[in-house]
């Protein structure tokens, strides 16, 4: 069966998006949206561990990692289920997402349903940074945006 869920994303700032995720059957997740207000480059894209957004984007708490793994990037095997990399905007500050992952889920353990997508401020390093901050969130600075991911019709 299809499982489909939405996240809108705010901030205290400009940037702004809406994110969709399809999943089929027990198959690899595919994420697609588009993200605004976003200066020129990469920034980090990750589902963060909490659905609370009492406190903004900071309650959302760190990287979803049900497996008490290293930060990474998405293809790599020591990773947080939350770690999708970077999206990467262009010069008129526009992200356009489209994500293929086979980690995150929209059921079972590794389900992201009631969590939250977070876009930064900076690149993600996907752990390579060289320091321990790397291994936690990939250096990927402040929270630009996030939503609360819901299920869809
Ligand atoms: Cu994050
Ligand atoms: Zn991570």
């Amino acid at each position: 069966k299809m499982m489909k869920a939405v996240c809108v994303m705010k901030g205290d700032g400009t940037v702004q998006g809406t994110i969709h995720f399809e999943q089929q059957g027990n198959g690899p997740v595919m994420v697609n949206g588009r993200i605004t207000g976003l200066a020129e480059g990469y920034h980090g894209f990750h589902v963060h561990q909490f659905g609370d957004d009492t406190q903004g984007c900071f309650s959302a708490g760190p990287h979803f990692n049900p497996q008490y793994k290293k930060h990474g990037g998405p293809k790599d095997e020591d990773r947080h289920v939350g770690d999708l990399g970077n999206v990467i905007a262009g010069k008129n500050g526009e992200a356009i997402v489209s994500i293929e992952d086979s980690m995150i889920s929209l059921s079972g353990e590794h389900s992201i349903i009631g969590r939250t997508m977070v876009v930064h401020e900076k690149p993600d390093d996907l752990g390579k940074g060289g320091n321990e901050e790397s291994t936690k969130t990939g250096n990927a600075g402040s929270r630009l945006a996030c939503g609360v991911i819901w299920i869809a019709q």
